[in-house]
């Protein structure tokens, strides 16, 4: 089987970040779960103009919420509702409707609009994300 899991470096606020680009193909989903145990936030990334898929997100979110490694954490989730520039897109409050995001209780999550390609979005996302390893650092919540 080939799979080409990047790890892409990047730094905000001087927090380093290590993170791993897991692909959302269907025979590679099996896959993620060997990451949840020592990772410290999620970026989840949907297509908002597949509403189709949106209902495989949906399913797929559920099930990564039940996981073992996940279900007991205050991880934060932040969600990109991506391709914002499609014009048939949905918005980031219909796509938060779609995953059932407001379920979420135990959890911080955000979801913000965004355009991979231009960059729109992935600033104020990353920035939420940041400030919130920050906060479950500074308090040793998730401390393994
Ligand atoms: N219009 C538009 N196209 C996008 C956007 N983000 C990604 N794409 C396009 O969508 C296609 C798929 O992008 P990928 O980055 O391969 O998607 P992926 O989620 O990594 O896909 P897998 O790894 O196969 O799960 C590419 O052609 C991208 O150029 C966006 O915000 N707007
Ligand atoms: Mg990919």
């Amino acid at each position: 089987m080939f799979y080409k899991n990047i790890l892409i470096f990047f730094s905000a606020k001087n927090v380093g970040f290590t993170a791993f680009d897991m692909s959302g193909q269907g025979r590679y989903r099996s896959l993620w779960e060997h990451y949840y145990q020592d990772c410290e936030g999620i970026i989840y990334v949907v297509d908002s103009s597949d509403k189709l898929r949106l209902v495989v997100a949906k399913d797929e979110l559920d099930m990564m919420l039940q996981h073992a490694d996940i279900r007991h954490r205050r991880l934060p989730i932040l969600f990109f509702a991506n391709k914002m520039d499609m014009r048939d897109a949905a918005s980031s409050v219909k796509v938060s409707a779609a995953l059932g995001l407001e379920r979420i209780t135990d959890k911080p999550w955000h979801i913000t609009a965004s355009n991979a390609i231009t960059g729109e979005g992935l600033h104020e996302g990353v920035e939420w994300l940041t400030n919130q390893i920050k906060e479950n650092v500074g308090n040793n919540i998730n401390k393994r």
